[in-house]
């Protein structure tokens, strides 16, 4: 008799054990249970586009897991700065984070093709380029350094502003202190018209223009109003020179924790949350540059001729990175956003 109730007590602990954790190793089975995916950002979670598009992200992980996994959302740079928090998911200390594509491109060259100068005119043509084979393929170029693409947000079209004065021609860039991502292709292109960029990570710029080490800087308009940059920044330029996506991507550590029916639920939420993305940050692109004019920014549009001219004089850029990027990739990039 002992021995039957030594069997059904012992039975018994393992049923418990697997329904307290809500995940058992059912025969190599990765755990489904509860689970909480700790994301960072460089922005506000509230005001700018890629914070909506994360909470976004966030209430349909949720709903879709029933409550199952939760997301935690740290925005305004709390965890550190883009390259910072990509190491954090390297090392698996921290689980998602949305960098602006340019530092990708330190861990992975092939993510230079988006930084190159006015490659885009058009938002759609981004849209096509990034959600198309290349763009993809690019996104799978970071699983070699322990990360896992999940798609592409939108920061935008970026355009510059400076404390110093207007910029409606190039040669008005002449020795401007201008803050850059740190990029090669931001620098070098920047160099060539004739500013003095000055590469640097984004949680420092706003003092540094405050201090005024910093004449300048360039971002699109969503940033430019929720960074506050119009507090220091009296001449902004509308020039489209370059056009930066951001990078939804988890820790590999913690994509290789999660079923396979997790990561599909969280690739699905992903995907769902990029097109409202884009679409706020569209809206708030427009938005946004009403609140900097309110803000009595002077704000100037380079003309189409002023633009060729700088398109022109930027040209040296595309064979001096298509290395980095690959020839054929650049040539099917450059076909694909004609
Ligand atoms: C925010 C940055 C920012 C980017 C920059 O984390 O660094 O200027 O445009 O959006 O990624």
């Amino acid at each position: 008799m002992k021995k039957i109730v030594g069997v059904l007590t012992g039975l018994t602990m393992l049923l418990m054990s697997v329904l307290l954790t809500g995940c058992g190793d059912s025969g190599g089975q990765k755990a489904t249970g509860n689970v909480t995916l700790k994301a960072g950002f460089g922005s506000s979670i509230d005001n700018s586009s890629g914070g909506q598009g994360l909470k976004k992200f966030k209430e349909l992980v949720e709903k879709e897991s029933g409550g199952r996994i939760t997301v935690e959302l740290f925005g305004d740079g709390q965890l550190g700065n883009d390259k910072s928090m990509m190491e954090a998911l390297q090392m698996g200390t921290l689980d998602v984070t949305l960098p602006s594509s340019s530092p990708v491109s330190e861990f992975s060259k092939s993510f230079l093709a988006f930084d190159l100068p006015f490659l885009f005119t058009e938002p759609e043509q981004a849209d096509k380029v990034l959600d198309g084979a290349n763009g993809q393929e690019i996104l799978k170029s970071l699983e070699s350094v322990n990360i896992v693409g999940l798609c592409y947000f939108e920061n935008g079209f970026r355009n510059i502003t400076n404390s110093k004065h207007p910029v409606k021609k190039v040669e008005d860039l002449a020795g401007l202190k201008l803050r850059t991502m740190q990029n090669p292709i931001h620098l070098e292109t920047f160099k060539i018209w004739g500013a003095n960029p000055q590469p640097m990570a984004f949680n420092e710029v706003f003092t540094a223009l405050e201090q005024k080490t910093l004449d300048g800087q360039e971002n699109p308009n969503t940033i430019i109003y929720d960074a506050g940059f119009y507090e220091t920044q009296k001449y902004m330029t509308i020039s489209h020179h370059f056009y930066t996506p951001y990078v939804l991507m988890i820790s590999k550590k913690s994509w290789d924790k999660l079923s396979p029916e997790d990561q599909k639920l969280i690739q699905q939420c992903a995907n769902e949350a990029k097109t409202y993305q884009r679409e706020t940050n569209r809206r708030l692109d427009t938005e946004y540059l009403g609140k900097i004019k309110e803000h009595g920014v002077t704000v100037d549009t380079l003309s189409p001729e002023e633009i060729a001219k700088m398109k022109e004089e930027a040209k040296p850029i595309y064979d001096k990175f298509s290395g980095d990027i690959g020839k054929e990739r650049l040539d099917s990039i450059m076909k694909e956003a004609e």
